[in-house]
């Protein structure tokens, strides 16, 4: 049996965070992505290996089988489907890295708490809409939902929208264009997400890897 296990990363800070973590697992990771174009690593364990791909395509390899298991951000896993379990995703570990929060911000001079109140529509532009919908509907507010794939701040500063729904870590993003944080929805940590079928195939290699993860993880 095959029992070679694949751990998809993405480059920037889910793979400098997981780097510890692998450490504390005793797995070295052979190259450094931002200087190698290789996609596949090597790592210091013959039966791991590691490949890199976009932060919000992990769950895609992972419910595919394209690779074992992987560490992909709440918000990305939250954004993939609302049944994980459903697709065969078992999210076992929070990792505690690449932590921060998921908020709605809006300009200064809008007034949220009372557009809420009044139930007024509010326009909220977002790269989240999953997460978005639900906490609004949560909240029993009607929202205009506009799907964006980046640069969130322009939207209230351009009239697109009232408000953004956006990952806020140190705020500065947020200052830098004039932005309030005004309503914190969750706080998002990443996760270690792996494929049912996988842990059943290869229970012992993937088990120790879990448990390795786990510690790590603290
Ligand atoms: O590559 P792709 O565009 O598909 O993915 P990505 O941009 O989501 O990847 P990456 O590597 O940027 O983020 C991976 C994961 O890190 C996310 O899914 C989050 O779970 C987590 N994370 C932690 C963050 C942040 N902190 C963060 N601050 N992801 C993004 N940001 C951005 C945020 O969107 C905003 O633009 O940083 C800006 C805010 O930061 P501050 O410090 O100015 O508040
Ligand atoms: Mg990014």
């Amino acid at each position: 049996m095959n029992d070679l296990i694949t751990l998809a990363l993405s480059k920037g800070r889910i793979f400098d965070d997981s780097l510890p973590l692998l450490a504390a697992a005793g797995i070295e990771v052979s190259e450094d992505p931002e200087t190698s174009r290789k996609l596949i690593l090597g790592t210091s364990q013959p039966g791991v290996r590691v490949v890199l791909v976009r932060a919000s395509d992990v769950p895609t390899y992972v419910e595919h089988g394209g690779a074992d298991l992987g560490v992909a951000g709440l918000d990305v896993l939250l954004e993939h489907s609302d049944d994980l379990a459903g697709s065969g995703l078992y999210v076992p570990v929070d990792l505690q890295i690449a932590r921060c929060r998921m908020s709605v911000a809006t300009r200064a001079d809008f007034d949220y708490a009372t557009a809420v109140k009044q139930g007024s529509r509010i326009r909220v532009a977002s790269k989240y809409t999953q997460i978005a919908r639900q906490h609004f509907a949560d909240k029993g507010v009607h929202v205009d939902l506009i799907k964006l794939y980046g640069s969130m701040e322009l939207a209230p500063l351009t009239g697109l929208a009232d408000a953004i729904v956006d990952l806020v870590s140190t705020g500065s993003t947020l200052k830098a264009n004039q932005l309030v944080e005004v309503e914190r929805i969750m706080d998002i940590s990443a996760r270690l997400v792996v494929n049912q079928a996988a842990l059943k195939l290869k229970r012992e290699p993937m088990r120790r890897l879990i448990d390795a993860f786990a510690r790590a993880a603290g």
